[in-house]
Formats: C-alpha cells, structure tokens, sequence
C-alpha cells in the first residue's frame, strides 16, 4: 500500500529552489476548494522561494474571481514578495484556453518553469519540488506528475468503470499519436518556458481536456524530453466536474486530428 506524502519529499539544492516557477491554476467554480489548494502550494515558499501562483478565473459565478483576489491580497501581504495574482477572464472559455492564457502570461513575467495544477485537489502539491528538481536535473521540457507509471496510484473513490475509462483513453491517445507516454492525458505538468516558447500556445487548438494531449505531443514533435514522477491523483472532495460531452468529443477526436497535422508536416 502506497502512502500519500503529505510533506515534500525531496530535498531540493537550495539554489534550485530559487527557479522562477509560476503554477497556473484555471478556475471555474471552485470557491469551495480553492483556499485548501491556495494554502497547500504557499506552504511551500520556504522551500521553493521562486515560487507563485496565477489563478486564471473565467468569470466563476460562485465568486472564485473574487475570493481568489481576497487570498492575493493577504498572501502577497505577508510575503516579501508577490505570491499570487489573478487572471480574470470574461466567460467560460474551456480548460485548455484557460491554461494558455496563463502560461502565456507565466512566460511573458520572466518564469523559467510553469507547472499546470487543478483547484480541485487532486493534484499533490508536495510533489512539485520533486518534479522542478527531475526538470532541472535532466532538462526535460515537461516532467508529467504521472498516474500510470510505477509507483503512481488512483484514488479509492474511483470505481471499475471510471478506472477503465482512464486508462483506455490515456491507451488510445497514445496508441493514435504512437507516443511511450503513459499518462499523457494527465493535467498535473510541469514545462519548461523554453518548451512553452517553441509550442506557440497561440497556436493551439483544443478547448477542453484534450490541451494535455495536444501539448505533450507538440513537446515531442520539437524534439523536446518527457519525463514521468510518479504521484497520487485524490478525487476531487467538494464543488463539480466540468467535464462535458462535447469535451469528451473533442477528446476523442483530437489525437487523429493531431495526427493527421502532423502527417501534413503541419505541427
Ligand atoms: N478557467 C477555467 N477553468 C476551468 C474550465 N473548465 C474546468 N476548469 C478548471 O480546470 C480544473 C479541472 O477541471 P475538473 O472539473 O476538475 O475536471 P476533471 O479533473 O477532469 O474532473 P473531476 O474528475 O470531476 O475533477 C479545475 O480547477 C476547474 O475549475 C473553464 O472553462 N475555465
Ligand atoms: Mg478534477
């Protein structure tokens, strides 16, 4: 039985913890997660000094936008340093155009690293030092926080079918692009500004889920190394899923999309 760290796990080279690293947390509707995820990243300033967070809200009607200013605001108050700032985007835009922007404007703010990160917290905070220093140490352009290599695990909330469906879509994405990524569905990734630089994240086409996909493969296709850490992936323990049909469509279509642009010599 595999334990869950709930403190960080690697002892990061001082200097390396100085890395300007920007998480970019997409948000729609999550007041009821966001101070939990919020809290459990800036418990790791001590250790990575280099660190903040860009929360890119697509104008929740819960008051995400707002309350994430409010933690701004205190956060960046008792720091030496600005910690946290927020995107506010006009509607809801997709997951995938959400993450663009953020890294986007990660990039365009002098960070050398951006690790994309949910507000739901499924994705282990405590991993990220383990994850900047495998990106540091091997100058991979993405270090994927991985569910499928050994050593990663599932939360127990998930059921057969759910575990399935996983599993089979990671498989078949894979398969349609003839990748060796294992979890290349996966949205907890950390990049490097050079990679982000080469991908032009203006001209990336999903929306939705299928941005995980798109941007690993077009890391590749540059030439650039994925790595894989394990991690623990938690079911989300409040607010809503904003998986949609249409997004498992594109999902579903975009690997053969990609394919096909490639095959064109396009991407
Ligand atoms: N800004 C923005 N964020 C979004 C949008 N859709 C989803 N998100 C955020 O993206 C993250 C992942 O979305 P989830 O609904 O948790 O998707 P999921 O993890 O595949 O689904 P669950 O397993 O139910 O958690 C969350 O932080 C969402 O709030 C969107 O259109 N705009
Ligand atoms: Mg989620």
């Amino acid at each position: 039985m595999l334990t869950k760290p709930t403190v960080s796990q690697t002892r990061l080279p001082a200097a390396w913890g100085d890395t300007a690293l920007t998480v970019v947390m997409p948000t729609y509707n999550e007041a009821d997660s966001l101070p939990a995820a919020v809290e459990a990243l800036m418990a790791l300033a001590g250790e990575l000094p280099g660190l903040s967070l860009l929360v890119v809200d697509d104008a929740s009607p819960d008051g995400t936008g707002e309350l994430a200013e409010r933690l701004a605001a205190r956060h960046n108050r008792d720091a030496d340093r600005i910690r946290m700032r927020v995107l506010h985007r006009t509607e809801k835009d997709g997951l995938g155009r959400a993450y663009a922007a953020g890294m986007r404007r990660a990039v365009e703010h002098g960070a050398r690293y951006v690790l994309q990160m949910d507000a739901d917290g499924s994705h282990p905070a405590a991993k990220i030092p383990e994850l900047l220093g495998v990106a540091l140490a091997t100058g991979a352009g993405v270090v994927v926080g991985s569910r499928y290599v050994p050593g990663g695990s599932l939360s127990d909330a998930w059921g057969a079918h759910r575990r399935l469906l996983s599993r089979w879509a990671n498989a078949y994405a894979s398969a349609v692009l003839g990748t060796r990524v294992r979890d290349i569905t996966g949205g907890f990734n950390l990049w490097s500004a050079d990679a982000l630089r080469a991908i032009d994240l203006a001209s990336v086409d999903s929306a939705g889920y299928s941005f995980q996909v798109e941007m690993k493969y077009a890391a590749l296709r540059r030439g650039f190394g994925v790595m894989e850490v394990p991690i623990h992936f938690e079911d989300r323990t409040a607010g809503e899923s904003k998986m949609s049909f249409a997004v498992q469509l594109e999902s579903m279509a975009m690997p053969w999309r990609l394919r096909a642009a490639a095959a064109r010599g396009m991407r």
